[in-house]
């Protein structure tokens, strides 16, 4: 088969909806795009439990830590399996880690903003894994099978952190005003941010074009952001609380609601390292990775000694 028709190949499963698996032939940028995406997302699921991890220890009560701790190694097993789907693509473990030690690989913003009290684990879990449910839920369907079967996963366990925010958020919001406050404040801070988790307009999002023709993403970036607000404004209706934007307003016309401009040279700024926390969570990653070496060289001692005692045993 010539380069050619190696293309037509993967041209016709793209466009027939097809999955293109770990062994099939795929174009360098295909590849390449995917790499980024998915390790971008696997870091995303590491560094954001951070924010959360932050408050394990002062929850409120026995069962808001149990639920809370369960939710962050929830992510910690997302980003094991992104972090497999990826190394699927021909990139070790530990290429990944490096690049987002280095400060190579992208994560999130949204992880670099702080978790000052309680109420932000309602609004993460609320606001911030409902728009990675609405983000992720179109990437079950993507082109690439490795991680579109991962995704199938990751959103049924998203559905569950959404929902214990949104309980946390109904909590705060039906309780003493002090309460009520607490939660409106951790709503004033956290809107923006988790609608710019969307990524850039489309007018300015370089890979959008290339990943939609490629059905690596299904729907862009306005068009996922669309959506999260729609269903979103409804529940801070439910809940009794305001949405931070004097411009929001139901279009009739549309069949949408119209929003307020977002500060992107707030989110550019976080996405260059220079967010409230950037520096903060790759120094907590990179020591974390760190003081893990010593049971990385106790792992590896035991593998040799296994190995070498095989082969005693092999040669007796
Ligand atoms: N933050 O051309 P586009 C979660 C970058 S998981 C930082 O539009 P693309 C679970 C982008 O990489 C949250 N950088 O890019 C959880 C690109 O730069 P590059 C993560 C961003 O890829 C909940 C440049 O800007 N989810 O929350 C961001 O087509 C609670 C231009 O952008 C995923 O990763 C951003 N927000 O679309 C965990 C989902 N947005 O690489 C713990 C998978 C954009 O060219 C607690 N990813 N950039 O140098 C995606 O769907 C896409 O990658 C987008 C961006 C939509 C994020």
């Amino acid at each position: 088969m010539t380069v050619h028709s190696f293309q037509e190949h993967f041209d016709k499963k793209i466009d027939g909806d097809v999955a293109i698996e770990p062994r099939d032939w795929m174009p360098d940028d295909y590849r390449k795009t995917l790499i980024r995406q998915i390790s971008q997302h696997a870091h995303s699921e590491i560094v954001g439990m951070l924010p959360e991890g932050n408050w394990i220890s002062r929850a409120p009560s026995l069962r808001r830590k149990a639920v809370l701790l369960a939710k962050v190694q929830d992510e910690a097993g997302h980003g094991l399996y992104l972090y497999s789907a990826a190394e699927t693509l021909g990139i070790t473990r530990d290429e990944l880690y490096e690049q987002l030690h280095s400060g190579k690989a992208k994560y999130s913003s949204i992880f670099n903003y702080p978790t000052l009290t309680w109420a932000d684990m309602g609004a993460i879990g609320w606001l911030v894994d409902g728009a990675a449910i609405m983000n992720q839920v179109p990437l079950c369907r993507c082109s690439y099978g490795p991680y579109a079967r991962a995704m199938v996963r990751v959103c049924k366990e998203e559905s569950f952190h959404q929902r214990q925010g949104y309980e946390i958020m109904l909590t705060l919001a039906n309780g003493a005003p002090m309460q009520k406050k607490m939660a409106q404040d951790a709503l004033d801070r956290w809107w923006w941010p988790s609608l710019m988790m969307f990524g850039p307009p489309d007018a300015e999002s370089g890979n959008t074009e290339q990943s939609m023709r490629w059905r690596i993403k299904r729907l862009t970036n306005d068009e996922l952001r669309q959506k999260f607000i729609d269903v979103t404004v409804e529940q801070a209706n439910i809940l009794g609380l305001t949405i931070p934007d004097k411009d929001l307003k139901w279009n009739e016309e549309r069949g949408h609601y119209d929003s307020g401009a977002i500060n992107w040279d707030e989110f550019w700024n976080v996405v260059k390292g220079n967010g409230p926390c950037n520096k903060q969570r790759l120094d907590t990653r990179k020591k974390a990775w760190a003081d893990g070496q010593w049971v990385r060289d106790a792992a590896m001692a035991h593998a040799e000694k296994r190995k070498a005692r095989k082969a005693t045993a092999k040669a007796a």
